[in-house]
């Protein structure tokens, strides 16, 4: 019996670890959704890019989407600070002014805002949301029968020590977008790792 349970046990851990992607030198997590989303997220949906799966849709205008996600990590170091960088990827034409204007932040469990984006690059020709301008790639969104720009666009950020208790460290990831339709964000790529 003992010698079933270790083999399950062995065949467990094979499968946990071909499910996440490989650690690089200094790396501490490392999530790139293309197996599904890890209990760390609070937003368990997958979409789909031309490059791979990303963590999303999210938009707080639609209820079909949620508006935020949270990421709780454990084991963090004691004492030192942290990098995040992830890939932000822009669905349709955010705004980075006026009464359409569109926000991205991300907040710590402290409250300490950690990013906080209010110019975007998404440019469309005109109000033709199909003929995007500078865009990554195009996607169809559940939401809208139109083909839309996205935009990826690499984040680093630097944690200091004091966001992190008990080696826990908590990040809320969160958009605020105008229209209900036409725009979403995803995340790829996530990484926490020691500067
Ligand atoms: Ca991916
Ligand atoms: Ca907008």
């Amino acid at each position: 019996m003992k010698t079933v349970i270790r083999l399950l046990a062995a065949a467990l851990t094979a499968a946990l670890l071909a499910a996440a992607p490989a650690l690089a030198a200094g790396e501490l997590f490392s999530f790139d959704f293309e197996n599904g989303v890890p209990e760390a997220w609070s937003a368990g949906r997958t979409f789909d890019l031309d490059q791979g799966k990303t963590l999303g849709l999210f938009n707080s205008r639609n209820p079909k989407t949620p508006a935020a996600t949270t990421l709780r990590l454990g084991g963090l170091p004691a004492g030192k600070p942290v990098r995040l960088t992830f890939d932000l990827v822009l669905i349709g034409s955010w705004d980075s002014e006026g009464e359409l204007a569109d926000l991205f932040s991300v907040i710590s469990s402290k409250g300490t805002v950690l990013l906080d984006l209010t110019a975007f690059p998404c440019k469309i020709e005109g109000d033709n949301e199909e003929k995007p301008i500078g865009n990554t790639g195009l996607c169809k969104v559940p939401a809208s029968s139109r083909l839309l720009g996205y935009w990826v666009l690499p984040q680093a950020i630097e944690i200091a020590p004091g966001e992190i208790a008990d080696g826990r460290l908590e990040l809320t990831f969160k958009g605020v977008t105008s229209a209900r339709k036409v725009e979403f964000w995803a995340l790829d790529n996530v990484r926490v790792s020691l500067p």
